[in-house]
């Protein structure tokens, strides 16, 4: 968590690059790994929906090995848990109301994140409405808030504050056909003091500025690399991001 702080602290927002295992192939993670750490990423996120390809404890190893960022994991489920990460964003999907993901999957993999020495980062996983049905709306049986509804979205940003959880995670799901508006992020942003990560259908550098000037502390990506890789891509986001200017809704900079 330091680590995120001091990254929003020194670039004015932070950009998390996405792999999701069922994405890519064994033997391609430690170039993608490489590039996202050599072209401005400032961490590396690792996870998914699901998990149909190789031991989740190979793939993390893989990344890690081949990058030169902190690498988190950004479970799909309790099965997604590896020593050889660096933290994990221990999610509660607060914007439903499936107790399995509220309370059910934690209490199973709090003690296996201790035995291993992993962090845990506390994280109100939020999914917002996007278009379509996604996969972490449909694998985890709940409903996201409306896209419209930013009140309802900064009501449940501030539980999570309240309740003591370090980040509010705005999520529209990997390839959301429309990613969370800036206007959502701006409201969220300014009604909680913890950071905003806000991630899903972001493809274009413009797209992850706006959401940053909205005042989101971090961006992810990960389908729009997956569809047109590329390292120039990374840098571009990265440049974006870094460059962008945080907001407060008094038009003031953070
Ligand atoms: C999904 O927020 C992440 O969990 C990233 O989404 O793959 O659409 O960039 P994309």
């Amino acid at each position: 968590m330091d680590y995120l702080l001091q990254a929003r602290a020194q670039r004015g927002a932070g950009y998390l690059v996405l792999i999701d295992p069922d994405k890519w192939e064994l033997k391609q993670l430690p170039d993608i790994a490489s590039a996202a750490s050599e072209n401005g990423a400032d961490a590396i996120l690792i996870g998914g929906s699901l998990l149909l390809t190789s031991s989740f404890d190979e793939i993390v190893k893989t990344i890690k090995k081949a990058a030169n960022i902190p690498c988190l994991i950004f479970p799909g489920s309790n099965i997604q848990i590896s020593r050889h990460a660096d933290a994990i964003l221990f999610l509660s999907l607060i914007s439903g109301r499936n107790p399995d993901y509220l309370i059910g999957v934690q209490v199973m993999a709090a003690p296996i994140i201790r035995l291993l020495g992993l962090e845990p980062i506390p994280t109100g996983y939020m999914l917002i409405e996007s278009g379509r049905v996604t996969s972490a709306e449909f694998m985890s049986n709940s409903r996201p808030i409306p896209r419209q509804k930013n009140d309802i979205a900064q009501a449940t940003a501030l539980a999570a504050e309240f309740l003591g959880m370090r980040l509010a995670y705005l999520e529209a799901g990997s390839g959301a056909d429309l990613a969370v508006t800036p206007e959502m992020v701006k409201a969220v942003s300014s009604y909680v003091s913890i950071p905003v990560i806000v991630g899903g259908g972001i493809r274009t550098p413009e797209e992850a500025e706006k959401r940053v000037k909205a005042g989101a502390s971090f961006v992810v990506t990960g389908n729009v690399l997956e569809k047109n890789g590329g390292v120039q891509l990374i840098r571009e986001f990265a440049e974006a991001i870094h460059s962008a200017v945080r907001q407060n809704d008094l038009g003031q900079n953070y």
